[in-house]
């Protein structure tokens, strides 16, 4: 595997934006699964830089359509800060959260560090949900749930504006896998932001092959590939350790497939890791899969590349 660039594991234990307690102790389940012994494993340089230290969840109901908002904030500072920090030091940031609120902070970073570099950003997002509700149609309040609107400038000006730029990006940067829970509301959004989602109905009638050769299409050298792995992407048979999960989503092979695919572009540049939820699961099972996905991530079922 010819990745050289040395990992850097970032904690952000909190579940600030979700709907369920628990995703706070997902950096611990990560560890105690083996993450950074597994790269290491596979040849990989791997610093764990521990955990950020955010403010606590007070775990209060929503406030003009968003809970915990001032916290979501400024835990997406934390995060942002952290990721910027690793990428400039040339280091590839992967952050164990922690629920997906914090992919605002992260790829707010990536998009950044993108612009600076000359770099295309191309987002890879792995989820059973959209995550492109606001405000306004939110069946929740959760933050977790609108982390791909804010990204796009659509959402409240202190996560659009996280570091003064807004957007972080274009909807035409972002693909998104295995999507099969999207609110009223938010269904309109996706459709007038022109979002590309390969969601299960998709991937049941061409295969999962067929979606991850065009979520992959027009990455070339140029191309910083970002995933964001919601752990909930996959089938809760198989994932039960989530706060949200959604029947009817990919198997073992096919999401094995989707890492497979995405590590041999090369060009695997940051990543995500979150929603796992250790209060759900079961003798850390979701936490050991999600290890073993990102193991391959990195390279490790690709005969070619070894
Ligand atoms: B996750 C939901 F209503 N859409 O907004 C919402 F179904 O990061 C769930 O993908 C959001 O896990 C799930 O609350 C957010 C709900
Ligand atoms: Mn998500
Ligand atoms: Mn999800
Ligand atoms: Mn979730």
């Amino acid at each position: 595997m010819s990745h050289s660039k040395t990992l850097a594991l970032i904690g952000a234990p909190t579940d600030i934006g979700a709907g369920h307690r628990g995703a706070v102790m997902g950096p611990e389940a990560l560890r105690v699964a083996g993450l950074a012994e597994a790269l290491r494993g596979r040849g990989l340089e791997v610093i764990d830089t521990g955990n950020l230290s955010g403010p606590a969840n007070p775990w209060l109901p929503p406030v003009d359509g968003y809970r915990h908002l001032e916290q979501v904030v400024a835990w997406n500072r934390l995060v942002m800060d952290a990721v910027r920090d690793q990428l400039g030091q040339g280091r590839l940031p992967v952050l164990m959260g922690g629920d997906h609120c914090l992919g605002l902070g992260s790829i707010t970073a990536v998009a950044r560090h993108c612009r600076e570099t000359g770099k295309k950003l191309r987002v890879i997002w792995l989820d059973a949900h959209a995550d492109f509700n606001t405000s306004d149609v939110t069946p929740s309040g959760n933050v977790h749930g609108m982390p791909v609107a804010c990204l796009c400038g659509v959402g409240p000006r202190p996560l659009t504006h996280l570091d003064g730029d807004s957007p972080a990006m274009q909807p035409d940067q972002i693909r998104q896998i295995g999507i099969r829970s999207v609110d009223q509301g938010e269904k309109r959004l996706v459709k007038e932001y022109g979002l590309d989602i390969y969601d299960m109905r998709y991937i049941d009638e061409f295969g999962m092959k067929r979606a991850m050769e065009e979520a992959l299409e027009g990455i070339d050298e140029q191309t910083h590939v970002h995933v964001s792995f919601d752990v909930d992407f996959l089938d809760p048979s198989i994932a039960p350790g989530v706060g949200t999960t959604v029947p009817g989503g990919p198997n073992y092979r096919e999401a094995q497939l989707v890492m497979e695919m995405i590590a041999d572009t090369g060009r695997l540049a940051s990543l995500d890791i979150v929603e796992l939820n250790p209060a759900f699961d079961d003798h850390n099972k979701t936490g050991l899969l999600a290890v073993d996905l990102v193991e391959s991530l990195f390279g490790k079922s690709t005969l070619m590349r070894d």
